[in-house]
């Protein structure tokens, strides 16, 4: 176990259905940490790059359509194995396949508009959040309820 930061987007079909209270929630309540948050327009350059391992795949320019649509919550999220914590409370890719209870499983019920994107290997999620964020933008701070959240070997004894 180790302390991890991770990358998520709330995509453009939350935010038009009103879902990024209900999403953020979600991770504040599992004892996350929200390490940095802004509202970007995603332009061509940064989806070419993010989305580089899906380029010539028939959805991708749909893909970048959809994203480029309203704008996106960008997150950072800090915890104890926070990368595959997030992975687990967001769900698998398509919405149709995810367990209820996870935000894809109780929000989509698509393949591209699945509400958020989560980084998904410590490579990944350093990648991402150099991409989205400088480091001015990133705030280390302890959670008031951090005695709570964690164990106290957990903690640091
Ligand atoms: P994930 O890591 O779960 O976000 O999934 P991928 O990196 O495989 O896919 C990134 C995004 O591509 C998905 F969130 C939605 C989009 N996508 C499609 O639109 N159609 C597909 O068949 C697969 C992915």
């Amino acid at each position: 176990m180790r302390e991890e930061k991770t990358l998520i987007i709330i995509k453009p079909d939350a935010l038009q259905r009103n879902l990024l209270g209900e999403i953020i929630a979600r991770f504040e309540r599992k004892g996350l940490r929200i390490t940095g948050l802004k509202m970007i327009k995603l332009e061509d350059a940064l989806l070419d790059e993010h989305y580089c391992h899906h380029k010539g795949k028939p959805f991708f320019e749909s893909l970048k359509k959809f994203m480029k649509s309203a704008p996106v919550i960008v997150i950072v999220l800090s915890g104890l194995n926070a990368i595959n914590a997030v992975r687990l409370i967001v769900g698998p890719t398509k919405g149709y396949e995810a367990d209820a209870g996870s935000i894809r499983g109780d929000f989509s019920i698509s393949g591209q508009a699945n509400i958020v994107h989560a980084s998904d290997s410590s490579e990944t999620a350093e990648a991402e959040i150099k991409r989205f964020f400088k480091p001015d933008e990133l705030f280390e701070y302890k959670r008031a309820d951090f005695e709570f959240i964690y164990g106290e070997e957990e903690r640091g004894g």
